[in-house]
């Protein structure tokens, strides 16, 4: 009989946390979930998976930049699997507190591979890397061996743990595993980010509970793909016969501004444009009423203007492909909102 595998998915109340839990518990994992203790606890997207009491998931209280309860929390797990997803994951906010981010998101990964060495050296550990790794643009589209420069606190802070599960692999023998993940969506998305932002929005203007969405650098463009397909290929990633670095992407890429086309649509809405940069305003096509229009405090210190990533690697070694198109996505996200909205739920 094959032995129940045990997994350890840290940062559990967040997008790619409540989707890998739920992947990996129809996979027959006993997986322990790791939230933080906050005055407010926030389960509402695992509570939206209908996982939240499932017999197989435990959820326990743990903060990433704790060395000691890292120690404790792996001798207690038995865990074959570590999927680090825990981090200080906004970009703005990374501007705003560079040392914190720097501590969660850039110190935080090597308390659990310090963990895991001490402990047991034959854990499975994947970290969530980023194309923000990428940054300025070097080459397009990206793949793994595309040089890095980070453009952001949060950024470098990324990069650091990424090396640094490069160095437990090479120095150790630790199975430590990178996806260098690009923006994945879905309608678990925290709302500070763009497309979630967008989406929402545009369900609050369709139902008048919103005048105006207000957005900063609408040239930027990213790759987007859906959430729920990327967990999958983190899995993947730790099925592996050898550790490594893995690109997942979709290979298109879009500027915001063609994301908030897509989701006006979505919402049975056509907007049409006008004026440049910060005097652009988005109009309804049908009544000329502005519904978007730019606001410099959303601009970032520094941007990264183009991401496009080639999943070819994953697809070869991993069989991991993308499936759903951006306007899916989109169309997904917005009839997602337009329902909460409709109800008034509103995390
Ligand atoms: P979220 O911001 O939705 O979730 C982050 C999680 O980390 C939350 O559960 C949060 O808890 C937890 N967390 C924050 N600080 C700590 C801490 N000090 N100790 C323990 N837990 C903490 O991110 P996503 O789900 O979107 O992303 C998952 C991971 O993948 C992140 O590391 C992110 O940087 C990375 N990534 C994401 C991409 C994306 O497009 N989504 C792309 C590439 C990488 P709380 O709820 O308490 O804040
Ligand atoms: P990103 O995602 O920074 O790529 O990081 P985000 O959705 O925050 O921004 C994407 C792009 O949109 C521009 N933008 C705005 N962004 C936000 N949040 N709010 C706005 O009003 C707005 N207007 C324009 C941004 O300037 C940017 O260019 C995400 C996070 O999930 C990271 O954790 C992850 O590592 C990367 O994706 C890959």
């Amino acid at each position: 009989m094959q032995k129940t595998k045990k997994a350890l998915v840290t940062g559990i109340t967040g997008q790619d946390g409540a989707y890998l839990a739920e992947l990996l518990l129809g996979k027959g994992y006993v997986v322990t979930g790791t939230y933080r203790r906050t005055s407010s606890v926030n389960f509402w997207r695992i509570e939206e998976l209908g996982i939240q009491n499932h017999p197989n998931l435990k959820l326990v209280e743990y903060d990433l930049t704790d060395l000691s309860s890292s120690i404790r929390l792996i001798q207690q797990g038995e865990f074959d699997e570590v999927y680090n997803l825990a981090a200080q994951s906004f970009v703005g906010v990374s501007f705003e507190q560079p040392i914190t981010t720097a501590e969660i998101t850039g110190v935080g990964p090597v308390n659990l591979l310090e963990a895991i060495r001490i402990v047991n050296p034959k854990i499975r550990f994947y970290q969530a890397s980023t194309s923000e790794m990428f940054g300025k643009v070097q080459a397009i589209p990206q793949v793994e061996d595309t040089p890095f420069y980070p453009r952001s606190p949060y950024g470098v802070a990324k990069l650091y743990a990424h090396w640094m599960t490069v160095n437990y692999r090479e120095s150790y023998g630790i199975f430590g595993s990178s996806g260098i993940l690009f923006n994945h969506e879905s309608p678990l998305r925290g709302r500070e980010f763009v497309t979630r932002k967008i989406t929402d929005s545009v369900a609050k203007i369709k139902l008048g509970k919103l005048d105006v969405l207000e957005l900063g650098n609408m040239d930027a463009k990213r790759d987007w793909g859906f959430a729920k397909e990327y967990v999958e290929g983190m899995w993947r990633i730790l099925q592996a016969d050898e550790p490594g670095t893995y690109v997942l992407a979709t290979n298109r890429t879009e500027t915001v501004r063609d994301f908030v086309t897509m989701a006006f649509k979505a919402a049975g809405i056509a907007i049409e444009w006008k004026g440049e940069a910060e005097n652009e305003t988005g109009h309804d096509a049908k009544t000329g009423k502005v519904l978007v229009r730019v606001n410099p405090k959303f601009y970032r210190p520094a941007e990264v203007e183009l991401l496009i990533g080639n999943p070819a690697k994953a697809t070869k070694e991993l069989g991991w492909a993308p499936k759903t198109t951006l306007e899916e996505l989109c169309q997904l996200m917005v009839d997602a909102d337009l329902r909460r909205n409709e109800i008034g739920f509103s995390f």
